[in-house]
């Protein structure tokens, strides 16, 4: 009788070991860096019950912060990263990106051909688009003095409209300065760089300061401010809460940009994050993740489950998109960049 006690005292004892052990095999964790409102939760759930594995989600706004963090050793606390096409480049020069192996990512087939090749990354190696979108200026047309056509309403005292807050993404930022003085977004000549500076500094003062895209947008939505530069899904939603709030891509032009997703080199389950890849490449997923988001999909199949397909904020017509520059890689005039954007965020 003592033996049998203290075998079912073993045994019960072991239970919690035992059922634990078969749970603990199968729960993997995918670790992902993304930008702020930007996966609608639902589609993260899907994935953790179809895997049975867990997400953590950590985001930013500023991809200078995100950049530096990855730079700084941050790169092994993630398997996952989506980040802004024109760095992809760096990242992937500096090995802190995977190589992908498509054969892990069959539904890439699914993709627009119109972004399986992008000059950013050429055939895609390092990265698969995730959303494309638009940069503009979102108002609230109850809250401005005047027309909002133009960057001008940032960097024309004479053009002012009202309050307004400039964007802590330095490329979208400075694009928006250089498309104001006529120039392109990815200009390097130091003369109209340094044009584009003074134009910044002098907004900055009359500015209530920076914010990143999300923050930019609730403020509009709030009425904190008139006016922000912001990203256009970010901007479609607060529309949808607030029909005062307006998105206007403005008359001189601007970016058309996608964001992509990345398998960090230190991942420690890159398995885990090539079928997350693929997972967002389903159709009725990625239908999901732009319907949630407000952003446009680069998969085709998933196009007639879009509700704002027909949405100029969303999918902008050809005459609008010819205004619109992609953001190239700086290459050695990265420093040039770094150095206006540093000043302008000091002074
Ligand atoms: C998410 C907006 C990110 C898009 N709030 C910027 N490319």
């Amino acid at each position: 009788m003592k033996k049998f006690l203290a075998k079912a005292a073993a045994l019960l004892l072991l239970l919690p070991l035992l059922t634990a052990c078969p749970k603990q095999q199968g729960a993997q964790t995918l670790r992902i860096y993304n930008w702020s409102d930007y996966m609608p939760e639902a589609v993260i759930q899907e994935f953790e019950r179809r895997e049975k594995a867990k997400v953590v989600l950590d985001t930013y706004d500023d991809p200078e912060a995100m950049i530096s963090k990855l730079q700084a050793g941050g790169d092994s606390e993630y398997d996952l990263v989506i980040l802004s096409d024109y760095l992809v480049g760096q990242l992937a020069k500096q090995g802190i990106i995977l190589e992908l192996d498509r054969s892990k990512i069959p539904n890439f087939k699914n993709l627009d051909p119109s972004f399986t090749n992008p000059a950013y990354d050429p055939q895609s190696r390092h990265s698969v688009v995730y959303q494309w979108g638009t940069t503009g200026l979102a108002y609230r047309e109850d809250r401005v003095k005047g027309p909002v056509d133009s960057w001008g309403v940032l960097f024309d005292p004479a053009q002012s409209v009202g309050s307004f807050l400039l964007l802590t993404e330095m490329r979208e930022q400075v694009g928006a300065a250089l498309r104001y003085l006529g120039a392109s977004v990815n200009s390097t000549d130091p003369t109209v760089l340094e044009r584009a500076k003074q134009v910044l500094l002098e907004a900055k003062r009359r500015s209530q300061g920076f914010a990143g895209g999300t923050d930019a947008v609730q403020q509009v939505l709030s009425g904190n401010v008139a006016v922000a530069v912001a990203y256009s899904g970010d901007a479609f939603r607060a529309m949808q809460e607030n029909p005062r709030v307006k998105y206007v891509i403005p008359k001189e032009g601007g970016t058309l940009w996608s964001d992509v997703l990345t398998i960090l080199s230190k991942s420690k389950n890159a398995e885990l994050a090539y079928r997350f890849i693929n997972y967002l490449l389903e159709p009725e997923v990625a239908a999901k993740v732009s319907n949630g988001i407000g952003y446009g999909t680069p998969v085709s199949p998933a196009l007639p489950m879009i509700e704002a397909r027909d949405n100029p904020i969303i999918y902008p017509s050809p005459e609008v998109r010819r205004k619109l520059e992609f953001l190239g890689d700086l290459g050695p005039a990265a420093d040039l960049y770094n150095r206006l954007w540093a000043e302008v965020r000091a002074q």
